[in-house]
């Protein structure tokens, strides 16, 4: 029923348009088309296309760019949906969640982050691109429970073992869990540098969120 209102938002994100991909989720909302499904089904897709392009050389950095503009624009009017029943009291723990030094990629980042909020948990975002040291000073501060680490290229991914080592130099480790993903992060990897789990998606970093607190 909802499939070519889901084609359409492929196409805004391929098309790069920030105006009608707003315009598309606001309809979505309308039309009572989950927002969790209207990004992965509809907004998603296009990013993958637009990834696959570029990858392939049929399409360029700036193509790159609006394509991210315009899922951000569409995340901005599904975020408060997303956060919607989300509001318990009881606050299941406390994490800090940030893109790892060297990565500007924030989408996938934000979307996990609104979903651990809308599950319960007090979210503390320190943004892209931060450094290894800063996820430990953070984590420490705010006294974390969770320290959530994303990476999107493959270059940047060995910075998460690097927040694991920092977490450890503070003493902060095994109290302080660490959650990692990101597109090229795998199980193994998490394994292989020491961290408590892995999240293949923003519904699977809430389970495991959970999980590993007990809840
Ligand atoms: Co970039 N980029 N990018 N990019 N970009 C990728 C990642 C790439 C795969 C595209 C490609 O070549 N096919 C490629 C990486 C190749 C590699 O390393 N293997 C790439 C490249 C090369 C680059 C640049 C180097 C390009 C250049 O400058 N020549 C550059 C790097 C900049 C930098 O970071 N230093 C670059 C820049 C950019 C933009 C800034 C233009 C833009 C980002 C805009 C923004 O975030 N504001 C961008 C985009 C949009 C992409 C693609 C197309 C889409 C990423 C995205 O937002 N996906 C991407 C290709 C692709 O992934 N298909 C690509 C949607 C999002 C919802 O999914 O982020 O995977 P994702 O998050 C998911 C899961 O991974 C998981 O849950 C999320 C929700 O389900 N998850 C976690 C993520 N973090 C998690 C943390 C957790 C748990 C789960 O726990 C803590």
């Amino acid at each position: 029923m909802h499939d070519e209102l889901l084609d359409k938002m492929r196409r805004s994100i391929l098309e790069g348009d920030p105006d009608r991909a707003a315009a598309l989720a606001t309809e979505a909302i309308a039309l009572r088309l989950a927002p969790l499904e209207a990004i992965q089904r509809g907004f998603v897709p296009g990013l993958n296309e637009v990834g696959e392009g570029f990858g392939r050389g049929d399409l360029f950095l700036p193509d790159l760019v609006m394509a991210g503009e315009a899922m951000k624009a569409a995340t901005a009017v599904l975020d408060p949906e997303l956060q919607k029943g989300g509001l318990q009291r009881e606050i299941l723990g406390r994490v800090v969640l940030g893109t790892v030094q060297g990565d500007i990629h924030e989408i996938g980042k934000t979307l996990v982050s609104t979903m651990l909020s809308a599950a319960g948990f007090e979210v503390h975002d320190i943004g892209v691109d931060v450094p290894f040291e800063t996820f430990a000073l953070r984590a420490r501060e705010l006294g974390a429970d969770i320290v959530g680490v994303s990476a999107l290229l493959t270059t940047t991914m060995t910075g998460q073992r690097h927040v694991v080592e920092a977490l450890d130099r503070h003493g902060l480790r095994p109290r302080v869990k660490v959650i990692v993903g990101g597109a090229p992060v795998t199980r193994g990897w998490a394994e292989e540098i020491g961290a408590d789990g892995y999240g293949q998606d923003a519904v699977a970093a809430v389970a495991l969120a959970k999980a590993l607190l007990g809840r």
